[in-house]
């Protein structure tokens, strides 16, 4: 049995099912231990509420990794999520780079912009500071809005292979060995993951259910490291954690009242069930 120590980077929204309260008990599900650094605690998500309390823990980050260093502390993954401030990425880079295990992992999800859109909380400084972060990375799991904020390439609701290409190309020019693209395809009605690295391109094509639920980046990122972290290959955990995601979104689609999430514990064992496959 693979059983792998991660560390885990990202927000604790307390209301909201998304970062840390999704990406702790899918990892878990996986079978896999789960350390977690919270990077802020909000009331609730910044998407479709009013502006949210929020406590930054940047100041915070120096003196748990001080801890961590003293007691020889390493992990064999680390995945970091939506981060609390610009001043935080340089020393989550710092936490990448120095804290895990030689030939160990690290995805990078930049988790700070979708439709076009950077989230609320974040400018182009943060963007910038995304850009080392994701340097450092061996895989990278952004939407099509993150990527194009990342490489500089305008955006596009319409698209050719030509375009996601060359935006993918860019993503690699960062340093990044993996591409984890994901809400990608070429025909109405679809959507899909292109997954590149090694010189080669995958893509997974599946129908594109028509409504868009908050949370479902930070749900299907956890659900690709826990896939690709118990010993699917990078292609098939992305077609898992892209199944999952689907399914979670079938699960929620017929109930108005949920708008802010997706029932992800639902479909938890048809997670655990595809990892046994
Ligand atoms: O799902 C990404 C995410 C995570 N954490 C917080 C967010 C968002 C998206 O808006 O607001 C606090």
């Amino acid at each position: 049995m693979n059983y792998k120590r991660i560390l885990t980077i990202q927000d604790i929204s307390c209301v909201g099912q998304c970062s840390l309260t999704v990406a702790l008990p899918i990892l878990s599900a996986c079978g896999q231990e789960t350390c977690i650094l919270p990077s802020a605690v909000l009331s609730t998500h910044t998407m479709g509420y009013s502006f949210p309390y929020v406590r930054d823990l940047t100041s915070d980050i120096p003196d748990f990794q001080k801890h961590w260093q003293k007691e020889n502390i390493l992990f064999d993954t680390i995945y970091t999520g939506y981060l609390g401030s610009t001043q935080q990425v340089a020393m989550v880079e710092n936490i990448l780079e120095t804290m895990v295990v030689q030939g160990g992992k690290t995805v990078v999800d930049p988790a700070m912009a979708d439709h076009g859109k950077l989230y609320p909380a974040f400018d182009m400084a943060y963007v910038e500071a995304m850009k080392g972060l994701v340097s450092k990375a061996d895989v990278v799991v952004p939407n099509l809005t993150e990527a194009c904020f990342l490489t500089g390439c305008p955006y596009q609701e319409c698209y050719d292979k030509a375009y996601i290409m060359d935006v993918v190309a860019k993503l690699h020019a960062l340093g990044t060995k993996w591409v984890v693209l994901t809400g990608i395809a070429f025909e109405d009605g679809m959507t899909g993951v292109l997954i590149s690295g090694e010189g080669k391109v995958d893509h997974y094509v599946h129908p594109r259910i028509p409504q868009n639920f908050h949370g479902t980046g930070d749900v299907y990122a956890s659900a690709f490291v826990g896939s690709w972290v118990s010993g699917k290959t990078m292609n098939d955990a992305a077609r898992i954690a892209a199944d999952y995601t689907c399914k979670c979104i079938e699960n929620t689609i017929d109930d108005e009242s949920h708008w802010y999430g997706v029932k992800f514990e639902t479909a938890l064992p048809y997670l655990i069930q595809r990892l046994g496959e």
